[in-house]
């Protein structure tokens, strides 16, 4: 495995003519805005290249978001892959990148798997569309609208709206880069957030039976409720927002039940104090303050709970 810098990840990309672009399961606007953004970025600067996307999980946004390549086998492994936004071989949306004649990571999740020949990770980062925003800037790539108004919904989604703590300086920099080359915010704006009818009278549901104990709150969404709702599990899991702005509250939970995995997967949140351990104890991982656990029992919800309140600075 070798670390790169963003001039040394333009030369390895630059060695191969064909490139495949993987992404995580259960995407998001940062693995399909970093994924998307590197493809265009790809095609305008290097239009003698073949670059292909793979995914086979999509978000339901066909408006914004453009269909998936997936390219056969034999094409994968001709073909550096590229994998945006995931940090193991386990989230990735499919494992055939590992096929490619090399594959290289680029990503911003802490804890890293020494999955990929060359690595790009910089846990620093606000989203992963940033980094590959950064690449392109620092390698004076030129950045046309499609590429900039993916990459901005990824970083625009994966800082809730630039309101977290890794948000920094460069970020609106490269932010001001975006703009600058003529995107349609209300636009991009109004695609990444609108929401069906459906989901608006789900979030309402689900914000009148949110609990509260001391600085944190909490969604339990049952078996029974999902289905009440009419929500995929990939859908529910977005409610999280629901809980991302109440005063005195400063973590936040969403148990949702998963028929697949029989037992409720669980997205953790906090506003300042790392709660990443809590996680990891459970057999989950993530970022300090946005983490997740794939699978606990009913009973161990008061567990995750009671360790989130005594989560102190
Ligand atoms: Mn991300």
């Amino acid at each position: 495995m070798v670390e790169m810098d963003f001039i040394n990840l333009k030369e390895i990309i630059e060695k191969y003519n064909s490139i495949v672009l993987y992404r995580h399961i259960r995407p998001d606007y940062d693995a399909c805005g970093s994924q998307l953004g590197l493809k265009h970025l790809l095609l305008e600067n290097y239009p003698d290249k073949s670059i292909f996307t793979y995914g086979l999980e999509n978000m339901d946004n066909p408006e914004f978001l453009e269909e998936m390549d997936n390219p056969s086998l034999d094409i994968i492994k001709n073909s550096l892959t590229i994998i945006l936004d995931t940090s193991t071989h386990d989230r990735a949306d499919d494992q055939s990148y590992i096929q490619g004649l090399k594959s290289l990571k680029i990503d911003h999740h802490l804890e890293s798997e020494k999955n990929t020949d060359y690595v790009f990770v910089d846990e620093t980062a606000s989203s992963t569309s940033e980094l590959v925003a950064l690449l392109a800037i620092k390698n004076k790539w030129k950045i046309n609208r499609k590429a900039a108004s993916y990459l901005y919904a990824g970083m625009n989604t994966d800082t809730r709206n630039f309101t977290i703590n890794s948000v920094n300086s460069t970020t609106f920099k490269v932010l001001s880069i975006l703009i600058e080359v003529g995107i349609n915010l209300v636009e991009i704006n109004r695609y990444i957030n609108d929401i069906s009818k459906q989901k608006f009278e789900a979030k309402h549901y689900l914000a009148i039976n949110a609990i509260f104990k001391e600085d944190v709150a909490y969604i339990v969404l049952t078996k029974e409720i999902k289905e009440k709702l009419g929500l995929s599990t990939h859908e529910a899991k977005d409610f999280i927002y629901v809980l991302d702005s109440i005063k005195g509250i400063d973590k936040y939970a969403f148990f949702f039940y998963e028929d697949e995995r029989e037992g409720f997967s669980v997205s953790l949140r906090s506003h300042k104090v790392p709660i990443v351990e809590i996680a990891k104890k459970f057999g989950g991982g993530g970022h300090k303050l946005a983490c997740g656990i794939p699978k606990i029992s009913i009973e161990q919800i008061d567990e995750v709970i009671d360790l989130l309140i005594k989560a102190k600075e």
